[in-house]
């Protein structure tokens, strides 16, 4: 059953049943799918216990490369006819790539089935797997590859301080490649394209992608969106990240005035330390098993269409398999920082409303929201939320936002969660979850540093919290990575005092 969307107008009316409302028709976004394939096809069964763990994804890893070598790509002073030394550059990675000066290997017998061979392509190519390029300032054009598996890792990276620009990154059934330090928009391209800026892609035809990094990376539509209208909202906003590999690693990148912000769809895959700043749709996504979400910033959501925006989002519809052993830790989310922002809408915080998730640990969040929706999971086994701080955006009549553990949308109950430790004006616990040491927020409480600048440590005189939670389930770590407990016992929210 596709779940019903209702479009979020905004309605200043905070009455329990819209509420319920609310709550009865939030839907998973756009939700497409996501992998086929897992065994439990109710989600009844699932949540009783009849369900049997998939095995998390395999990664690998193919060691150090018996060689590497080192090339140079210089788009001003670099001309392809030379020999890619730093003295000789060649000149952008688009002429590099689409003039097959890359060895690699790519299935051959298609369609993947999961036993086709992998044949060279490119065998006389200069560039081999274990090499890296190194791009200086300039445009790059888009990197796109289709059928591109290396035995060790190629990586694409920034010359120490330069900004090699570059449309687009594409990776579509390939494996071992990493991207550091680039700064990807289509601004800079001769033609604006608003598309999706980095997209790692298991092929149906093609094969699956797997062990791709993109770290410290800058991604944007535009530099600036402060004049940017609806419309242009709607048209030229590229989403940032769309992954659908399977062991991929997204650390420490910058995106800015996108669409939707970073989303994953494969397996076994790390998503840690990115911003998103200026976002439209959902800021992160999680469809898929074994996926870490940690220390991530997403803030400033821009309420420009029917979407329902999330800071956090995952979904198991149609036919897709539970979400299992997911980890969001220490993330934060703030619906927006301007007051005076355009388009702010109400941002729900951590939103999962289509279970089962199986397996879940939801620690150390700050979520800073103008919604209901705080932490919310509808149809949740034995998976848990401790250490949370939830805390209302602004006073009005619209939240403050809760924790929730509710049954899944059929009705069947969650079974076997936790909620503890956590700081939100109210906790919503159903079915046989387990709650306890929450501290239940009023307006008129005083225990955080600076509200007005989104400091929310804890106050010295918070004794309300300080030392009040329970060590049972708490992380060993804060959000700020400080060592909890301190002092004699574990603090309730997400920062040890
Ligand atoms: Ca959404
Ligand atoms: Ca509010
Ligand atoms: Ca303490």
């Amino acid at each position: 059953m596709k779940p019903t969307c209702s479009v979020w107008t905004g309605l200043s009316v905070g009455s329990f049943f819209l509420l319920v409302i609310l709550a009865v028709f939030n839907c998973g976004g756009s939700g497409s799918g996501g992998t086929a394939g897992a065994s439990a096809d109710s989600n009844t069964d699932v949540l009783a216990g009849a369900y049997q763990p998939t095995t998390p994804v395999a990664c690998g890893d193919p060691g150090p490369p018996p060689s590497s070598r080192t090339f140079y790509l210089d788009p001003v002073n670099g001309n392809m006819s030379n020999d890619g030394s730093e003295a000789h550059p060649w000149r952008t990675l688009q002429e590099l790539v689409d003039g097959n000066m890359i060895s690699t290997r790519a299935y051959a017998n298609l369609p993947y089935n999961g036993n086709n061979a992998l044949v060279e392509k490119n065998a006389n190519a200069p560039v081999k797997a274990g090499d890296t390029l190194v791009l200086l300032s300039g445009f790059h054009g888009r990197f796109y590859l289709r059928g591109a598996y290396n035995e060790y890792p190629i990586t694409i990276r920034a010359a120490v301080g330069h900004r090699p620009l570059l449309s687009r990154i594409v990776v579509s059934a390939g494996s071992n490649w990493h991207f550091e330090g680039l700064v990807v928009s289509p601004s800079a391209a001769p033609t604006y394209t608003a598309d999706t800026l980095v997209r790692i892609e298991s092929h149906g035809w093609h094969g699956p992608s797997s062990r791709v990094v993109v770290e410290n990376c800058e991604l944007y539509s535009v530099g600036d969106v402060s004049g940017w209208s609806e419309t242009d909202w709607n048209t030229l906003a590229c989403s940032a990240i769309s992954v659908s590999g399977d062991c991929t690693t997204i650390r420490d990148n910058q995106c800015r005035n996108v669409n939707f912000g970073i989303t994953i769809g494969g397996n076994n895959c790390r998503v840690s330390g990115n911003t998103v700043e200026n976002f439209a749709g959902d800021g992160l996504r999680g469809l898929g098993n074994d996926l870490v979400f940690e220390y991530n910033v997403v803030k400033n959501c821009y309420k420009v269409n029917g979407n329902h925006d999330d800071g956090f989002q995952s979904w198991s519809i149609n036919d897709d398999p539970p979400r299992e052993r997911v980890v969001l830790r220490g993330n934060i989310f703030i619906n927006y920082e301007d007051p005076n922002q355009p388009f702010r809408g109400a941002l729900q915080g951590i939103g999962c409303f289509d279970g089962p998730y199986v397996d879940w640990v939801v620690e150390n969040n700050l979520v800073i929201t103008n919604h209901w929706h705080g932490i919310s999971l509808y149809g949740a086994l034995n998976s848990r939320i401790v250490n949370n701080t939830v805390v209302d955006r602004v006073e009005d009549s619209i939240g403050p936002p809760w924790v929730r553990v509710n049954p899944h949308k059929d009705g069947t109950p969650s079974r076997g969660c936790v909620i503890r430790n956590n700081i939100a004006a109210s906790i919503i616990a159903t079915g046989d979850t387990v709650e306890d040491h929450n501290y239940l927020l009023t307006a008129s409480d005083q225990l955080f540093v600076d509200p007005a600048a989104f400091d929310y440590h804890l106050r010295s005189d918070a004794a309300a919290v300080i030392d009040q939670g329970s060590s049972d389930l708490a992380p060993g770590e804060d959000l700020d990575r400080v060592l909890r407990p301190n002092g004699p016992s574990v603090d309730i929210g997400a920062y040890e005092f």
